[in-house]
């Protein structure tokens, strides 16, 4: 091939050119390509320093990295490969026409598998290393969309039936179908990491290579052989998710971590980058993060062509064309092609006059031509030092034709006509008869067909099939409460915020034998600010290369302590990493066998808010594990303001099925929920994520009443019951807002001789979902005795309105208003403000006179209070009937 070096651009002196190349070509010839490296980087600073240094930039040229030269030769049977590729090709098509058919908009994608086939089916082949290989085999994040493709194999495998093909997005089908994309929660036994959303799936790939090194270092589980493999859309990499974490992973060096782009050009609506090019935009990206990046840009039809470059603008054409271009190229007749690419300058013309417009048209892409793609994944597997990332350039929709190869409309493409059908059978050899064709039949060969021995064999040899998802790890006992008996007296004197129990809680539970090593406490940047630093010196903090510096302050007590070994995850401002090392710990009980406990301490705000997709996904994903957000609670966050004052993550918190959310007031209550979380999650083995409030509100702390652990958990139990005679309330509160119900219950009772019962309500989202399933169960046995929910069993006796006050919107305690008649609600709704917790209150009217003149109201309202002195309550006590509601937004 002419060195694609020979630039025509700008060359003034050939003769000086061509004198520094031999020179080169010397060194590499006798001394290799490292001395090579050498004597340029020497160059390079040299100009600098003499002030002409080199122009950034992180590009090679847009060819393949892997010179024709350089390719190992194919291990496989390129033949039987082909005839298996085709046929799953093939089977994931039929299955999303066949789908459409039955029910038109059921949905589903072609065109994205059928530019991605011979990039999986390689690694099927030769890479993916299953189950029996060994430690944990690797782990595939399969791009979502692509799910057809990965179906269509594992029907050849033997995995999956005709029906379940036939129920493909069918899943409430008598038997059961496949779910549109992978996800773990509909198919536990298949699919290991939900990535549909996209983005999510290439920075958890990043976090889980991270993850592993985590487990090894702290010698929870060797596995150094297992690679992470993340197949990416290009259109995807826009998300910033995707390329967020890139220089995590370089400075990481992980080497067991490959990304796979599949460059198609194309995304839903358009091209990715018609005016530019994605691989060379991409290729520079990752090269400046610290990526080995590997281009697969061009199959091996253009190798003679490049090699018979003599002018060099071959390559300067190859350049010059924007992706824009190189679609018209994919769509348009090779005539085309001739007169627009390769017609732009007669030496180029040239080089394709012995070729026919319909092999000029078929001039494969690098990601289609499987020697191609073998050759850099085997590069990627072999190279150590940092991740790797494959730029493969492929076309959308390879294989159908007028039906949508490489046109805008493909991403949607679901229904093929037969004459569409008889293309892509004729283009890919299918054994499917001009009769049966219309039917679009799914195709699966003998057992002893030479192709289905081929796939089997293969498959043995790497260890099984995948994807497979085992949850598999021994499920440790967990602690009971008395293991926490310390966190259940009263504090006396001392004051502590439930943020601090918090703190006690895991310090304690990072000594227990069986669990302690299992915690993987994960905090982005505010470990200080929840007072958890004590965490740096108990269990450290995990460097992957050590300390290597001596810490400022190395002289305190709580330093800022690196281990290799070190427990905690310290991600620094990263909720969306940290999330994404929250899915790997919580999930490493199926990926690893390993039962690891996450505990992701958070700001409050930043949590569901913030990250609520990559929460979803952690709930699809089955992790187990506790989000804590701290610093909750919109009055009792002071000074922080409307960015910072969390008001309604319970309410986020409720949409997430998986989620159990919990707001304790007292470090007892934390401390029951924490240890059930524990029991749940670790010992009995639920798919649950648990999500708890914190707060840094300061206060004496109770010791725990006897025989309210139960109510703790349901949700709501009697804390104070009134005492003396008088007309009754009941108030319930929840967090710190529980104290200012007892302190208006105690106004009450000094003011105006009223009497209230305070509840303490741990829970509104379990409340609430215990009554939906008793409200169901009622709806459908209209003969039965009816179920009485919780909330409603509990307060049946509840005396006088009942008031309900939170530290969040009011929608979170009106959760329970169906069966709590007449509920009052109080709550925080609006942006929050900076200023004192007393100041807050006041304005969001969630404080004790607030929650007093509420329960006067009621009692008015209830005809047990005269109306007039109700109105004279409200003055005394100083609240203004006429201000503005706090949440207008102009309040
Ligand atoms: C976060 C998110 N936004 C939008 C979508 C909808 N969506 C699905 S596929 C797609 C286009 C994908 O393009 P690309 O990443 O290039 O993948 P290709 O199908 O071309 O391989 C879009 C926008 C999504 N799944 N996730
Ligand atoms: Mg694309």
């Amino acid at each position: 091939m002419a060195d694609p070096v020979n630039h025509p651009d700008g060359d003034h002196d050939p003769q000086e050119t061509a004198e520094w190349l031999e020179s080169l070509e010397a060194v590499l010839e006798a001394k290799g390509p490292e001395r090579a490296q050498y004597l340029l980087r020497r160059l390079a600073d040299r100009a600098a320093r003499r002030g002409a240094p080199l122009p950034g930039t992180f590009n090679t040229r847009y060819i393949n990295t892997i010179p024709r030269e350089a390719q190992p030769p194919f291990p496989g049977d390129r033949a039987l490969e082909r005839t298996i590729k085709s046929l799953v090709r093939w089977n994931a098509m039929a299955m999303v026409v066949r789908a459409n058919r039955h029910d038109p908009g059921i949905g589903g994608h072609i065109s994205t598998y059928a530019s991605a086939a011979t990039l999986y089916e390689i690694g099927f082949n030769h890479f993916f290393r299953g189950p029996g290989a060994g430690a944990s085999g690797d782990i595939v994040y399969y791009q979502g969309h692509a799910s057809p493709g990965i179906y269509a194999r594992a029907f050849l495998e033997g995995r999956l039936t005709r029906r379940d093909l036939a129920n493909f997005r069918r899943e409430l089908r008598k038997g059961g179908g496949l779910s549109s994309y992978p996800h773990p929660r509909l198919m536990p036994g298949f699919w290991e990491f939900p990535t549909v959303s996209m983005g999510l799936g290439p920075i958890m790939a990043i976090y889980q290579a991270r993850f592993n090194r985590y487990l090894e270092h702290r010698g929870l589980k060797g596995c150094p052989e297992s690679k992470v493999w993340a197949f990416i859309g290009d259109g995807e990499t826009d998300e910033p998710e995707t390329l967020g974490a890139l220089t995590l992973a370089a400075r990481e060096r992980l080497d067991n971590l490959i990304f796979v782009v599949n460059c198609n050009l194309q995304r839903l609506d358009g091209p990715v980058r018609g005016n530019g090019k994605i691989i060379q935009e991409l290729e520079a990206a990752f090269r400046g993060a610290g990526w080995n990046v590997i281009k697969v840009v061009w199959g091996d039809d253009w190798d003679p062509l490049l090699a018979a470059d003599e002018s060099g603008l071959l390559l300067r054409r190859m350049e010059e064309a924007v992706d824009g271009d190189y679609q018209n190229y994919s769509v348009r007749p090779g005539s085309y092609t001739r007169e627009h690419f390769f017609g732009r300058y007669p030496e180029v013309l040239r080089l394709v006059e012995h070729l026919t417009d319909d092999q000029l048209r078929r001039l494969r892409r690098g990601g289609h031509d499987p020697e191609k793609v073998y050759a850099a994944y085997k590069a990627a597997v072999e190279h150590t030092g940092s991740p790797t990332v494959i730029l493969a350039k492929t076309v959308k929709g390879y294989g159908l034709g007028e039906a949508g190869e490489g046109r805008n409309i493909t991403h949607q493409q679901k229904k093929l006509n037969d004459d569409e059908l008889r293309q892509f059978r004729d283009r890919f050899a299918l054994p499917i008869s001009d009769a049966d064709l219309h039917r679009a039949p799914v195709l699966r060969p003998p057992e002893d067909a030479p192709e289905m021995v081929y796939l089997r064999e293969r498959r043995a040899a790497l260890g099984g099939s995948v994807p497979v998802r085992r949850p598999r790890a021994a499920a440790p006992k967990a602690p009971d409460l008395s293991y926490f008996a310390e966190l259940l007296g009263a504090s006396g004197d001392a004051e502590v915020a439930t943020t601090m129990v918090y703190t006690r809680f895991l310090a304690r539970l990072l000594k227990h034998e069986a669990l302690g090593k299992l915690v993987v406490p994960i905090i982005p940047d505010e470990a200080r600010t929840f007072g958890m630093d004590a965490l740096f010196r108990q269990v450290g903090i995990y460097a992957s290369g050590g300390q290597r510096y001596e810490p400022v302050d190395s002289d305190i007590l709580l330093y800022y302590r690196e281990a290799r070994d070190g427990q905690i995850l310290e991600e620094g401002i990263t909720e969306a990493g940290a999330m994404s090392s929250f899915v790997a710990a919580g999930t490493a009980y199926a990926t690893h066998g390993v039962p690891t406990i996450p505990f992701y301490t958070f700001y409050s705000m930043f949590g569901f808010q913030r990250v609520g997709d990559s929460i979803w996904a952690a709930a699809d994903a089955r992790a187990r594990g506790f989000l804590m957000g701290a610093t909750a609670g919109r009055t009792t966050l002071a000074g922080e303001g409307l960015q910072h004052q969390d008001g309604h993550s319970h309410l986020l918190a409720s949409t997430v099925p998986a989620v159990r959310a919990y707001d304790p007031a007292f470090g007892y209550e934390l401390a029951v929920v924490l240890a059930d979380g524990l029991f749940r999650m670790v010992e009995a083995g639920e798919d649950v994520l648990y999500y708890v409030t914190l707060y840094n509100e300061k206060y004496a702390m109770p010791a725990m009443p006897e025989g309210v652990a139960d109510g703790i958990l349901r949700g709501l139990y009697l804390y104070r019951k009134a005492e003396g005679s008088g007309p009754r309330v009941t108030l319930l509160g929840s967090g710190p807002i529980l104290r200012e119900a007892l302190a208006a219950a105690d106004l009450l009772a000094e003011k105006h001789g009223v009497r209230a019962d305070v509840w303490s309500a741990t829970s509104w989202n379990e409340l609430r979902r215990d009554a939906l399933e008793a409200e169901r169960w009622n709806r459908l046995h209209p003969e039965q005795a009816p179920r009485v929910p919780y909330v409603a069993r509990a307060l049946a006796d509840a005396a006088g309105p009942v008031v309900a006050a939170t530290d969040y919107m009011r929608a979170v305690a009106d959760q329970v208003a169906p069966w709590v008649p007449g509920l009052l609600s109080l709550g925080t709704d609006g942006f929050g403000r900076s200023d004192v917790r007393a100041s807050l209150r006041d304005f969001f009217e969630v404080d004790a006179k607030a929650i007093a003149a509420t329960a006067l109201y009621g009692l008015a309202r209830d005809g047990k209070w005269s109306r007039r002195k109700a109105a004279e309550a409200i003055r005394d006590l100083g609240l203004d009937p006429d201000r503005p509601a706090p949440f207008t937004v102009d309040a």
